[in-house]
């Protein structure tokens, strides 16, 4: 603790000291300062009022076309100039996030976040901002602040709000979730607030990040007004109306659009400035309204109390007296939307119908599927039909007039469409609430027309909903019995709940406004696609008259999936809400798709393809290509472009990153721009976009633009390709899984998945309580490195470390008897296997081509220069068929101790082939943990990396060895994880006990009651309870019993229950696993009572020091001076001491350890954690692609050592099992002295990099604090290694137990 409390001090001092001087031009204190000033009461409010004094009802109501015509070879014509009104307002392409984030800090003084997927963009944001010093409409920088929870945010933002600040948040799902105690808190105390939630799934059966109304509809009942947005130019506005009308109302809003669809979507919008803004915020109502909330606040000049105890005498009464208040929000709505008209010209209406005048049959709907309804309304009432959408903005306080004076008289049926489930109801939230309006009508009026009402889901998780899913529902409608609580966009076979498809509006025919061009980009995760496609929309929208919108799709892959641009321009304003159909231009960046997704099926007929190959000529192409692609290419008879980008990139020095020659040839083809216009706005664009990452990387990006254009090549398609017969293109993985269940999961469900055809299936291939058998990566077979290392065994020296450090478990020892070799592939060379045991054995090193990543890790691990980096395509065939062989051998694990470095890599690993990034530092711990105990490993994983790479459907890498044993995994929650992980640990021990208790009452039974059992099962059962808590001989003979219970489960009741608890004989070792995010902030509370409880747990925290999953937002792990997400500005604080806390109980084993920097360490760390009875917590520096180390991950290794060496990162191990005295230490220091310069390690990392070019002086003085404090740990950690005190050594390990 010493340690901790020493650090803190003398950083902080540098920290003040910096932070004082030095930070002022990008560090939210001054921020603070200002809105303090702002926050003070108002002159004249010295006289204490009472709470009464004012309540808020005193509030009074309150471009010429310059599209060029050479190299346009899409029919595109210019439009016509835009309007003027729309010329005079601001245009900018933006997403939604960023419509919303302009809004809310232009008008809030504080902001508490916290980073979830899809809202993190807005949080970051207004931290950016701040750390810009931009000022809000009232002149201050606002003070952002990122906290350790939702629940903490939440709680900050209630403190702020009873301060009297104007405050707000951003956030969905499970976030959301966290805040409703203080949502009900802010409400019933009747606090203006804005909460920007970007609408997502919740986690159920499964997490999703993709966006319906779950986690907003789960809030309905706090108390929040509900203002809904239906695309991003209504997210702007309608931020703007909740912030205005939560002022004049007192209640808190609740402004959420679609998660993804509407905040990731780039559209052209235009934009509210902040002089308009402010001028509204002049008026004397909000003027008012803000003086109001200011003089409510708690401040002792005039106190009151909030908060209190109340009894059944008055809390009734006092809930009920806020109802004036809910009454009169919506007509405070209704002020704000005609407010923001004003200045804007854009009106909106709570409740607005669109569609024929005299409509017979209307949707009701909320969210961006709304213009998915109005496309398929007007195609409908086009051809002939009278039908409408009613859009719902205002979902809380509902006005039943409003909504019914909406709804043309006309209208007989009446369909309701929630983006939601409500498991058991008898219908979803907005239908129940319209079901409700509908039917009270009709009471209160007998002469009402009686509407027919039906519900339906869509949209879950942001499945796909379309104009034709709109049509089938007014169809629906129309049917002699129409469906009731129906789904549509998904095929239901079980409960036969879903609508067939449409028939008025098949599959091709397009609803897009005319003039619509739409573009599709095939890309790979991380190769920049998406990013070069985000800077494309946005020069096409900002200098040209076009109309622009850009959506992003996603596979589950952290690097090398799947990304698929979805970008669409033209003259009128473009909202269809969903993908791509029918691609005007389609651009392939990855030739393997061609063969391995059916990307043609978007393709329009005519249209352009631009196809990224090293095949550039027919021929070769002809044979590349599959033949039923090539039957597609004959039919559709595309414009044929083929590129070998990768060379082009390669040459102008951006390796595999072929992002900025396929956009170059985009612009060049498609004519959007003049030719030497896209040119420039590109370079201005890469100037911007990586200014981040240092002027040569702008360089290689200029040059790949200029190199771009002279590689590509128009060729034309054969005829003889209308013919072929379709071939097989690639290997059956399926050989390696095992039969039953598994087998089927793979074939109906994983298959189809990993094909982007996981939308065509039905719900009858699913289980519905998302579980998902082991093992189903090895049928991935990605194929996704450029380059894979290949062995050379005349160097090997035989030490594993290769196959060690492998983050994807693509490279592995084989040992053969020599006999075992006689069908082995010719080029299955081996060499006589070394060390004690491995007499008579043949070893080989083996890389599976089409599972490596290609990060290198390896090669540079390599003590001995004996692997090789060769393109994929020349080993391919050969090391595949190699591989399949070496893994089809026994595995030989019991040669040697597996707690070695090179033992460990004998035995099987059972988490293989993640959807990490290449060279995750990650992975390999885990691979590790699997080596050492995965036959008896129960994981509790926290959300984060490690279980997006380590559990996304259908990809599960977590796999069984030859007995069917492996890790059973789970993930409960982020916040949750070390309580779920003691949960099990308990539950598990529990059961085991009274299965203990079972077998050793067979054994006792006196004699004549004694179960007839037979000697080898009472000696096996006896030896069991002997050692039932000894993994090493429990599970030997768990497995011994098992055939002999099979054999006499029917002898007597007592031992058919043993055989039915038979699965508990194997003593399971409970992990809980997870990031820095979670251990040290969000689930810190959890841990923390983990750590105190004296349970025999074990926690592995991947310690990336940041947020990795969410895009690197900065933890409490997170270095000093580091720029991270949410702190912009580079970290001002130390990093926490997680070690120390958890040595402060004194019964905790402890171990800081780095894979690459010590493998025998870690090694040694995870088995002593392992066989302590207490707690275990090891702490596991994990190298990210978030750290931006220079010369890429294939470097870990070495950026690994020197973290080590400089004292960045101490590797030891304190065990309380060890029993202090002169010779004997429980504090072992691994890392036995400094060595090197740590500011050597800083200048190998962008993420200190950054701070080094943007405030030299700041960071050097805190580069220096840190130097500093790191020695002086460094010494600490010698004198506690020497029996010095420093931890807390009271307490005793705690007894042997299960
Ligand atoms: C309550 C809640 N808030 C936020 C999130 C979003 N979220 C998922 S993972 C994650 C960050 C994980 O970071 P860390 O624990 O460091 O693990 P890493 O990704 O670095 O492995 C966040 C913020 C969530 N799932 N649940
Ligand atoms: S790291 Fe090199 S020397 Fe060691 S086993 Fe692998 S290939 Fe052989
Ligand atoms: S921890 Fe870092 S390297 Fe590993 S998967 Fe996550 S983002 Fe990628």
């Amino acid at each position: 603790m010493e340690t901790h409390i020493k650090m803190t001090a003398s950083s902080s001092k540098v920290a003040g000291r910096s932070a004082a001087r030095l930070l002022l031009p990008h560090s939210s204190r001054v921020a603070n300062k200002r809105v303090i000033v702002a926050a003070a009461p108002p002159e004249g409010a010295a006289t204490a009022p009472t709470p009464s004094d004012f309540k808020p009802s005193d509030v009074p109501p309150a471009v010429a076309s310059n599209v060029p015509s050479t190299g346009n070879i899409l029919p595109f014509n210019a439009p016509a100039a835009a309007s003027s009104r729309a010329l005079a307002a601001k245009k900018a392409p933006m997403d939604g996030n960023e419509a919303t984030a302009h809004i809310a800090y232009a008008v809030s003084d504080v902001s508490f976040i916290y980073p979830i997927t899809p809202a993190t963009v807005m949080g970051e944001l207004v931290d950016q901002w701040a750390a810009e010093g931009r000022t809000n409409v009232f002149g201050n920088v606002m003070s952002v602040t990122e906290m350790e929870s939702e629940t903490g945010a939440a709680g900050a933002l209630h403190g702020a709000l009873a301060a009297g600040s104007l405050a707000t948040t951003f956030t969905c799902s499970q976030g959301l979730l966290l805040m409703v105690p203080n949502m009900y808190k802010i409400a019933g105390e009747l606090t203006p607030c804005v909460l920007h939630v970007t609408a997502r799934a919740l986690a159920k059966h499964a997490l999703s990040i993709f966006g319906d109304h779950q986690d907003v509809m789960a809030v309905r009942q706090c108390g929040w007004a509900m203002l809904c947005s239906h695309s991003v130019q209504e997210a702007h506005d309608l931020a703007l109306v909740s912030h205005l009308a939560t002022l004049r109302s007192s209640v808190p809003f609740l402004h959420f659009f679609d998660g993804f669809r509407t905040s990731h979507e780039i559209n052209t919008i235009e934009t509210i400035d902040n002089a308009s803004i402010k001028e509204l915020l002049s008026k004397p109502v909000y003027v008012e309204a803000i003086r109001h909330h200011r003089t409510r606040a708690l401040n002792p000049t005039h106190p009151h109390q909030r908060g209190t105890a109340q009894g059944p005498d008055v809390y009734f009464q006092c809930a009920e007296a806020a109802n004036p208040f809910y009454d009169r929000a919506y007509d405070h709505v209704i002020e704000a939307m005609a407010e923001v008209s004003a200045i804007t010209g854009r009106s909106y209406k709570p409740y607005e119908y669109v569609g024929a005048p005299d409509a017979d049959r209307l949707i009701v709907l909320m969210g961006s599927g709304s213009q998915a309804v109005e496309e398929a309304v007007n195609y409908m009432n086009a051809n002939g039909q009278k039908v409408g959408v009613l859009k719902v903005r205002v979902f809380r306080p509902w006005k039943t007039d409003a909504f019914l004076e909406a709804i043309p008289a006309s209208v007989r049926k009446v369909c309701v469409l929630d983006r939601t489930k409500e498991s058991g109801s008898a219908g979803e939230p907005l239908y129940q609430q319209v079901a409700a309006a509908l039917h009270e009508a009709e009471l209160v009026d007998p002469d009402m027309p009686r509407r027919y009402i039906v519900g339906g889901r869509f949209g879950l998780a942001s499945k796909e909903f379309l104009p034709s899913h709109a049509v089938a529902c007014f169809e629906n409608l129309d049917e002699h019995r129409p469906l009731r609580d129906f789904s549509v966009g998904i095929v239901d076979d079980v409960t036969r709940r879903s609508l067939p498809p449409s028939r008025l509006l098949p599959p091709g025919v397009s609803t897009l406004p005319a003039g619509t061009f739409e573009c599709l980009f095939w890309g790979m995760g991380s190769d920049g696609t998406v990013g070069a496609n985000k800077e494309a929309i946005k020069i096409i929208a900002s200098n040209t008259p076009l109309s622009a919108q850009a959506y992003f799709s996603y596979d589950a892959h952290k690097s090398g999936g799947v990304t698929v641009s979805h970008l669409r321009f033209g003259p009128s304003k473009i909202s269809s809400p969903y993908l791509v159909q029918q691609a005007d231009y389609m651009a392939v960046n990855h030739q393997s798709y061609m063969a391995k997704y059916d990307t043609l099926a978007c393709l329009k007929p005519g249209g352009v393809l631009v196809l990224n190959t090293t095949f550039t000529t027919v021929e070769s192409l002809t044979k590349y290509l599959p033949d039923k692609v090539k039957r597609q290419l004959a039919a559709l008879q595309p414009k044929l472009y083929l590129i070998d980008a990768l060379a082009v990139a390669k040459a102008s020095g951006l390796g595999k990153h072929v992002n900025m020659v396929m956009q170059t040839v985009f612009f060049n083809l498609s004519g959007v721009l003049p030719m030497d216009k896209a040119i420039s706005l590109l370079k201005k664009s890469i100037s911007k976009a990586y200014e981040r990452k240092g002027p040569e990387v702008v360089a290689k990006n200029h040059a790949a633009v200029d190199m771009a254009i002279s590689a590509l090549k128009a060729v034309d398609i054969p005829a003889s390709w209308s013919g072929l017969q379709t071939t097989v293109v690639h290997p059956n993985p399926l050989s390696k899984t095992q039969a039953g269940s598994r087998w089927e999961f793979m074939e109906k469900v994983a298959k189809p998945m990993l094909a982007l055809e996981g939308d065509k299936l039905p719900v009858s291939v699913f289980s519905p309580e998302g579980f998902v058998p082991p093992g189903t990566t090895v049928m991935e077979k990605r194929a996704i490195a450029a380059q894979v290392p290949v062995w050379k065994a005349e160097n090997c020296t035989q030490c594993n470390i290769c196959a060690f450090v492998c983050p994807h478990a693509a490279i592995r020892p084989a040992l053969a008897q020599p006999g075992e070799l006689a069908g082995a592939p010719g080029s299955f060379g081996t060499i006589g296997a070394k060390g004690p045991g491995m007499a008579g054995l043949q070893y080989r090193i083996q890389v599976s081509p089409y599972d490596c990543t290609g990060c290198d890790l390896c090669t540079h691990a390599c003590p001995d220069n004996a692997l090789e980096a060769k393109p994929i395509s020349s080993v391919l065939e050969v090391e595949s068929a190699n591989w399949d062989f070496a893994t089809n051998l026994p595995v030989r694990d019991n040669l040697m101790d597996r707690s070695s470095v090179k033992g460990s890599q004998l035995q099987q690993p059972l988490m293989e082939f993640s959807g990490a990034c290449e060279g995750c530092g990650e992975t390999p711990y885990v691979k590790l943990l699997t080596q050492l105990f995965g036959d008896r490993l129960i994981i509790a994983n926290a959300t984060g990396c490690s279980s997006i790479w380590g559990g996304s459907a259908p990809s599960n890498p977590y796999t069984t060895n030859a007995d069917g044993y492996g890790p059973a995994w789970a993930n409960s929650l982020f916040e949750d994880n070390a309580q779920f992980g003691l949960g099990i640990a308990t539950g598990t021990v529990q059961r085991r006990k009274t299965l203990y208790k079972h077998v050793t009452d067979v054994l006792a039974a006196p004699a004549e009651a004694a179960a007839p059992i037979s000697g080898v099962l009472r000696d096996a059962l006896t030896r069991w309870a002997d050692h039932w808590d000894e993994p090493e001989v429990a599970n030997v003979v768990a497995k011994e019993l098992q055939p002999l219970l099979e054999r006499e489960k029917d002898v007597s009741p007592a031992i058919s229950q043993l055989y039915g608890e038979r699965d508990m004989l194997h003593k399971a070792s409970t992990w809980i696993v997870g990031g820095d995010g979670w251990a040290y902030d969000i689930g810190f509370g959890g841990l923390d009572h983990v750590l105190a409880s004296g349970q025999n747990v074990n926690i592995l925290v991947l310690d990336t020091e940041v947020y990795s999953n969410t895009g690197g937002q900065r933890s409490k792990a997170t270095p000093m001076s580091a720029v991270a997400k949410f702190a912009a500005g580079g970290k001002e604080r130390p990093k926490k001491d997680l070690g120390a806390i958890a040595m402060s109980y004194g019964d905790v084993y402890v171990a800081s350890t780095s894979l690459h920097a010590n493998y025998g360490q870690v090694v040694k760390a995870m088995t002593e954690a392992e066989r302590y009875p207490g707690v275990s917590l090891l702490l596991c520096y994990a190298p990210c692609i978030m750290h931006g180390i220079s010369s890429g991950m294939c470097s870990a290794i070495d950026e690994s050592k020197m973290a080590v060496e400089t004292g960045y990162w101490p590797l030891y191990r304190y065990n309380p099992a060890i029993k202090e005295d002169t010779a004997h230490h429980r504090f072992q220091l691994d890392s036995k002295k400094l060595k090197g310069d740590v500011n050597d390690f800083f200048a190998h990392e962008n993420r200190f990099q950054i701070l080094e070019r943007k405030a030299p002086e700041v960071a050097k003085l805190m580069h220096e604090a840190m130097d500093e404090n790191l020695q002086e740990r460094f010494g600490r950690f010698k004198d506690l290694a020497s029996g010095g005190p420093g931890i807390a050594q009271g307490g005793e390990p705690p007894k042997k137990q299960q």
